[in-house]
């Protein structure tokens, strides 16, 4: 009968409808999976080339620094440099003097080193004096990368031998054990060092990336298995989505009107979804050639009726909510749209972000900075990451990771309240970063209070063993310009020279001056320093 093949067609498109959610949500979820490994893979291979290239390229400055200082032999003068030379280079385990036959004459440990046999060698690009090797130490097997250099001499060879592990830390995502397999390989295909699970999985997520400069190259392996593993729970919870979801639409409509308006964090949310996060620029000056260096960026909340909210009213929910991840994705990409164009004609503008301390847990940050970016006019050597002191980071050990990382990438870190903080120097020593930024309070202080004086001639001669730069921050009155020139302070920035600036206003600002040398560059007024306090004692510059 009809009516009943009309029932049956009913319940079998009923039947349809409900599976066709379940279905797609199958469907978007193996492709997740399967983008975030490939994803995941190669951000690791990535991470461990840049590690790779940054020790390597440090010790190869070592051994050119040892070198320049004459050393070329067994004797104890130059044993001593030797060993003041591994004291600074961590990922060195020792150096050594080559005799001409190839043989390990002396080392910074001892003077009668082991047996090494090269196993490997390959050409270090753009240095046709150098070569990079592989070799086995003593009766072990233990593997070895070793940097070769001549002596200025010419007759023994210069040499540091590094631990290919310490170039192949894994890391994991999930902060969980390592489940993905490591694999660096020299030019020639010799197998530097293995790091991760041994057995090999027979269907995995693979990515390859290479160091042009060391000949390096690294293959990074994560099992499906894993991967898919890992969201099982959100396979389950896909599931109970789909049935909550059949039910939801019936409830829906009645639900609607009474959604949450006075939720503190659905604002936020939808501030930023409204683009109500807008970038500020405060200038950073070179005091000594009152030139703009550059900005720190700082967030400002820009409501629609034109309030302008300031970080410290919605910064530590979003921290603590998570939604400053995506935030600062998004200042990223305005400060990046917003500046590209002047940024073109002036590459030597830095621009400093502040970071949370989540950044530091995971490799994300690493991930977003490349991909926001790569390819705009302004270059990741261009960037400044700004760490603070005030709030203690919760793994040091992540956060060294993660710096040297972004160092990897060319992007220059910085510690930032540096004094206003409780962790004291050995935070500095420990994470190894590029610039240190000095607390207003020390700058307060600066010519009344002796003890900060000293603490910030102590930070200066610090900064300069470890070549770090300095900025000064919250700079306000004239004197304190000329006590800083006074202790070598380049850099600076405080109200007196600018606030925090909209980006239209930062813009006209560089372009007054510092003007793009454009087709007329005869009629154009010279370029003059800020016409700011800074005028009087540097005296007009030279057009
Ligand atoms: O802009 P100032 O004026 O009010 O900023 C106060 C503090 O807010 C700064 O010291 C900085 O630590 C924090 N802050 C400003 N902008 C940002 C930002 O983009 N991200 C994070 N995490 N903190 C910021
Ligand atoms: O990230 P950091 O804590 O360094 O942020 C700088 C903060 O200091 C911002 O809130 C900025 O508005 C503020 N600031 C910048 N220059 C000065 C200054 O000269 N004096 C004072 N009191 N605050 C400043
Ligand atoms: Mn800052």
């Amino acid at each position: 009968m009809s009516s009943r093949v009309y029932k049956l067609a009913a319940v079998a498109v009923g039947v349809l409808m409900a599976a066709a959610p379940l279905a797609v949500f199958k469907l978007w979820l193996d492709d997740y999976v399967r983008r975030e490994g490939a994803f995941e893979v190669q951000a690791a291979a990535n991470h461990a080339v840049g590690l790779a290239e940054q020790r390597l390229g440090m010790t190869i400055d070592e051994l050119d620094k040892v070198a320049a200082r004459g050393v070329a032999s067994c004797r104890n003068d130059h044993l001593e440099v030797l060993r003041s030379a591994n004291f600074s280079a961590s990922p060195v385990k020792e150096f050594s003097i080559i005799g001409p036959d190839g043989r390990t004459l002396c080392s910074d440990l001892g003077a009668a080193p082991g047996e090494r046999a090269v196993v490997a060698s390959g050409p270090i690009a753009g240095r046709a004096d150098a070569a990079l090797e592989l070799v086995q130490v003593g009766s072990r097997q233990e593997r070895f990368l070793r940097l070769r250099r001549p002596t200025i001499t010419g007759a023994n060879v210069l040499a540091a031998l590094l631990p290919p592990d310490l170039l192949l830390t894994p890391i994991s995502a999930a902060g969980g054990p390592v489940l993905s397999q490591t694999q660096m390989r020299l030019a020639g295909g010799a197998i530097v060092g293995e790091a991760g699970p041994a057995a090999l999985p027979t269907e995995s997520f693979v990515a390859s990336a290479r160091s042009e400069r060391f000949g390096l190259s690294v293959m990074v392996l994560l099992p499906r298995s894993v991967k898919f593993r890992q969201h099982q729970d959100l396979e389950s919870i896909g599931y109970m989505i789909a049935g909550a979801m059949a039910l939801l639409l019936f409830g829906f409509a009645a639900l609607r009107p009474r959604r949450t308006r006075d939720n503190p964090v659905v604002e936020i949310e939808k501030a930023l979804k409204a683009g109500e996060f807008v970038p500020y620029y405060q200038p950073v000056i070179d005091i000594t050639t009152a030139r703009i260096r550059g900005a720190e960026v700082l967030m400002r909340w820009r409501k629609p009726d034109g309030t302008i909210i300031p970080p410290g009213h919605f910064i530590p929910l979003a921290e603590s909510s998570g939604l400053i991840a995506e935030m600062m994705r998004h200042l990223m990409r305005a400060v990046r749209d917003e500046m590209g164009d002047a940024v073109i004609d002036r590459p030597f503008l830095r621009f400093g972000f502040n970071l949370s301390a989540c950044h530091f847990r995971d490799d994300s940050i690493v991930a977003d900075v490349r991909e926001i970016f790569e390819g705009s006019t302004i270059r990741l050597a261009q960037l400044v990451l700004e760490l603070t002191e005030r709030h203690p980071l919760d793994n040091l050990t992540s956060a060294r990771r993660v710096i040297a990382a972004l160092q990897g990438l060319g992007v220059k870190v910085a510690i930032d309240d540096v004094g206003a903080g409780h962790s004291g120097l050995s935070y500095i020593l420990k994470l190894g970063v590029d610039i240190i930024k000095i607390d207003k309070i020390f700058i307060d202080a600066l010519g009344h209070d002796s003890n900060s004086t000293t603490i910030i001639e102590t930070l200066m001669d610090l900064a300069r063993n470890l070549r770090m730069d300095v900025i000064a921050e919250g700079v306000e009155n004239f004197e304190q310009v000329v006590a800083l020139r006074e202790r070598g302070i380049r850099a600076a920035q405080g109200y007196v020279f600018a606030p925090p600036l909209p980006g239209s206003a930062f813009l006209q600002l560089i372009e007054a001056t510092d003007p793009v040398a454009s087709v007329q560059e005869a009629t154009l007024p010279a370029r003059r320093p800020l016409a700011l306090p800074l005028a009087p004692p540097l005296g007009p510059r030279a057009a």
